[in-house]
C-alpha cells in the first residue's frame, strides 16, 4: 500500500460515483488522492487530511466513475461481414449466406489470411473508439483462427494492443467458438487438438488470462466443452462460456459446474441455470448488440437473475457478425432500453460487475488501495451514461501507468 503522505495527484471538488455501495455509491464533494497509479485516499473533500500534493487538480463539480470496462469482445478480426449485412437486408438467408461460405468461416478465412501487423492495424482504432468512451479495460478472445497458428497470432496481437495502448487488454482463447473445416464432422478430434496442442502452447507463451468457448447446437456440445474446461483448470486458467444464446443448451448450469468467471448471452437460460449460476457465483454477462443485431425476441431472465442475486455485467460483444458494435455506450443504451436495466444496473455492469467477470479485483470500483483508472464526465448525474447515445461526455480518462 502507498503511503498517502507520497502523492502524485490530488483531484478535488468532485462528484464521485465509487460503484462501490448503493446509489452509485456516490460521495458530493469529494476528493481523491492518487500515487503510483493507486487510489491512496478517497473521501468528502472536508475529511481530507493534511497533505502535501505534488498536483492538485480541481474538477469543479464534474462527475467521476471508475473507467468502463468492455468485458467481452471479438474485436481482433480479419474482414468485415458488411456485405452479407447488405445482402440479408435484401432478403438472402443466413442458411444461403453460409451455403455460399459466409458467415463465421469468411471472417475465420480473413483472419488466418491477414498478417498479425493487418490484425493489429486493424483492432487498434476499435480499442481506440472504446477508449474515447472511458474504457480502460478490454477484454479480447480469439476465435476466429481456429488453427494453432492462426489462434496463437489473433491472441499475440491482442497482446500487443495492450502493450502499445494505456488500455489494459485482457485474453481469452476461444478456439472453440466453431468447428473449423479441417474438422467438419470431426469437433471431438478439434477440442483434442485445443487441449493437447493449443492450451499448453497458450499457457507457456502466456498468451490467455482464460478460455472460452461456445456452447450451442450449432457450435459445441456440453461434453466437448466440460472437456476443454478440464484441461483449462489443469493448466491453471479460469473459464468462461458463451451460454443458451441461441437455445436452452444447459451452458449456464455448464459453466457454473466448472466455477466459470461468467457465462455470458444467457438469452435461453432456464431457472435451473440462474439457480445454479447463483450458488457458483458466476456473473452473467449480457450482450444486447447481439440480441439487437440478431433480431432476437427472446429476452435473457433479468428478473430472475436479479432475484437470485446473479451479478449483470453488459458488454459489447463486438464482432463482425452479430454486434459490429464498438460502443460501450451503445450497449449500455441497448441494456436499458431493450433488457430494462436500470442506469446504475448499466453503469456497475460496465465496471465492477465487468471486473469480477474477468476476474480483476483491483479495478472497477473507486476505493483506496484500487488502480487509478478514472473517468471524467461532462454530465449531471451518472444515469446520463446509459439515458443518452452519440453525445461525448467524456472529458477525460485517467489511466493508471503501472501494470
Ligand atoms: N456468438 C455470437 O453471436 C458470435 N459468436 C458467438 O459465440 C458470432 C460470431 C460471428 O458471427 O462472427
Ligand atoms: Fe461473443
Amino acid at each position: 500500500m502507498v503511503p498517502f503522505n507520497a502523492m502524485d495527484l490530488l483531484l478535488t471538488d468532485a462528484r464521485i460515483a465509487t460503484m462501490a455501495g448503493d446509489d452509485y455509491g456516490v460521495i458530493d464533494d469529494g476528493a481523491v488522492a492518487i500515487a503510483d497509479g493507486r487510489i491512496t485516499w478517497i473521501g468528502p473533500q472536508s475529511d481530507l487530511p493534511d497533505n502535501a500534493a505534488t498536483t492538485t487538480r480541481s474538477l469543479a463539480g464534474r462527475w467521476i466513475t471508475p473507467a468502463l470496462i468492455d468485458c467481452h469482445t471479438h474485436l481482433v478480426f480479419g474482414g468485415d461481414r458488411a456485405g452479407e449485412f447488405e445482402q440479408r437486408l435484401r432478403g438472402a438467408s443466413y442458411e444461403d449466406i453460409a451455403r455460399a461460405g459466409g458467415g463465421i468461416m469468411s471472417t475465420v478465412r480473413a483472419t488466418r489470411e491477414a498478417s498479425a501487423d493487418e490484425l493489429y492495424a486493424a483492432a487498434l482504432p476499435r480499442v481506440q473508439a472504446l477508449a474515447a468512451e472511458g474504457v480502460g479495460t478490454i477484454e479480447i478472445k480469439s476465435g476466429y483462427g481456429l488453427s494453432i497458428e492462426s489462434e496463437l497470432k489473433m491472441l499475440s496481437v491482442a497482446r500487443q494492443l495492450g502493450k502499445a495502448t494505456p488500455v489494459t487488454i485482457r485474453t481469452t482463447l476461444l478456439a472453440a467458438h466453431t468447428v473449423p473445416p479441417e474438422f467438419q464432422g470431426n469437433a471431438d478430434d478439434y477440442i483434442d487438438l485445443i487441449c493437447d496442442e493449443l492450451l499448453p502452447e497458450v499457457v507457456t507463451g502466456q498468451l490467455a488470462d482464460a478460455v472460452d468457448a461456445y456452447c450451442e447446437s450449432i457450435a459445441f456440445t456440453s461434453n466437448q466443452v466440460a472437456k476443454l474446461f478440464e484441461r483449462s483448470a489443469e493448466l491453471g486458467l479460469p473459464v468462461k462460456l458463451h451460454a443458451d444464446q441461441l437455445s436452452d443448451g444447459g451452458g449456464a448450469a455448464l459453466a457454473a459446474r466448472f466455477d466459470a468467471l461468467s457465462a455470458d448471452h444467457l438469452e435461453y437460460t432456464s431457472p435451473a441455470g440462474v439457480a445454479a449460476m447463483a450458488a457458483s457465483g458466476a456473473v452473467a454477462v449480457l450482450l444486447p448488440g447481439a440480441f439487437l443485431t440478431l433480431g432476437e425476441t427472446q429476452l435473457p431472465p433479468v428478473n430472475s437473475l436479479r432475484k437470485h442475486g446473479v451479478p449483470i455485467a453488459v458488454a459489447t460483444d463486438c464482432n463482425p457478425g452479430t454486434s459490429p458494435i464498438c460502443s460501450i455506450r451503445m450497449a449500455m443504451m441497448l441494456a436499458a432500453r431493450q433488457f430494462r436495466l436500470t442506469p446504475e444496473e448499466c453503469l456497475a455492469g460496465t465496471t465492477r460487475v465487468a471486473a469480477m467477470a474477468l476476474g480483476l479485483n483491483d479495478r472497477g470500483t473507486l476505493e483506496t488501495g484500487k488502480r487509478a483508472d478514472i473517468a471524467i464526465w461532462d454530465v449531471s448525474h451518472p444515469r446520463e451514461l446509459a439515458y443518452w447515445f452519440g453525445t461525448p461526455q467524456l472529458s477525460e480518462l485517467l489511466l493508471a501507468d503501472t501494470p
